[in-house]
């Protein structure tokens, strides 16, 4: 049976302090409605997907901080795009600050299916940033303040008649993740991002922000023999640019489709999961080739 199916990256462009989560969820009901349109069977939706990139700013209190998160999911403002989902069979990944009953929050990504439901749930593993505030900033990073590391490792699930994984911004430049995604047979890596341009501990990198975005999904594609959809925000977001080039990179890792935007984009691609076994059996069979008894100082270290 033929495993084709289009899938798409639905880039978003900025969304402002004090934009209401009923407008963004307006783009996003859009962005699905276009994707079903061209037929297809996945969105994936960016980090942080209903709401700025809230980690720039410092939060003295509390109250303001946990405006930016979800209590529940789906809730009365994101339930038009779960029903759309289960209108329309197009399934999505969609990012958000999660806060869970007992206080806990996390960097979250949910896979719904083609019915409506929740099916899979990430937690961002790599958060970076800084706890404290760094006023000599231009804007602050303080994920590792705002969130914990996500706890439910990196699992793989059973979608679209493959198997599906989510990575979270940061996440997409470490190839352990990868990896443990690559070993349990991962066919395709929903990956949604928020990467500012300029990066003030390294500035020098400024220029590369863009490539080191590419290099590392391609990687990660080529590397364990796996489809890619990786989602921006971008644009000028609060006066913090963003970038873009949402892509989607074949198992060969060769970008496929590319948004030339830095605003709400779709894009799509007819892709064969069945392609992954190029990768998978001939260039990275992992039980021919991989020497595990070599590694251990990874994980041990
Ligand atoms: N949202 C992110 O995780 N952003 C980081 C930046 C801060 C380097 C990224 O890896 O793109």
């Amino acid at each position: 049976m033929s495993r084709k199916l289009v899938v798409a990256a639905a880039q978003m462009g900025p969304i402002g302090r004090s934009e209401s989560r009923q407008a963004v969820v307006r783009r996003l009901v859009a962005l699905l409605r276009e994707a079903t349109a061209r037929k297809a069977r996945l969105v994936v939706f960016p980090e942080l997907a209903l709401t700025t990139f809230f980690p720039r700013y410092w939060f003295e209190r509390d109250e303001e901080l946990l405006t930016f998160f979800e209590r529940a999911m789906p809730n009365p403002t994101t339930r038009p795009l779960f029903e759309l989902a289960a209108e329309t069979g197009c399934g999505f990944v969609l990012g958000y600050a999660e806060l869970t009953p007992e206080g806990r929050r996390f960097n979250t990504a949910i896979l719904v299916d083609g019915s409506g439901r929740i099916v899979g749930k990430y937690r961002k593993v790599h958060l970076p940033g800084h706890r404290e505030h760094e006023p000599w900033r231009p804007f602050q990073h303080l994920e590792k303040r705002y969130f914990e590391p996500g706890d439910l490792g990196f699992p793989v699930f059973d979608a679209l008649g493959g198997k599906l994984g989510m990575l979270i911004c940061n996440d997409r430049r470490w190839p352990e993740a990868w990896r443990v995604l690559g070993l349990k047979g991962v066919e395709l890596v929903a990956v949604g991002y928020n990467t500012p341009q300029h990066y003030p501990p390294v500035p020098q990198h400024d220029h590369l922000q863009n490539f080191h975005n590419h290099l590392v999904l391609q990687a990660g594609a080529y590397q364990n023999g796996t489809w890619v959809v990786a989602t921006a925000k971008c644009g000028v977001e609060d006066g913090c640019l963003l970038i873009g080039q949402s892509c989607i990179v074949a198992p060969t890792g060769e970008i496929v489709a590319m948004c030339s935007t830095l605003d709400d984009e779709l894009i799509t691609a007819e892709i064969d999961l069945d392609r992954t076994k190029e990768i998978k059996d001939h260039i990275f069979n992992f039980k021919l080739h991989r020497r595990p008894e070599c590694y251990a100082e990874i994980s041990a270290r």
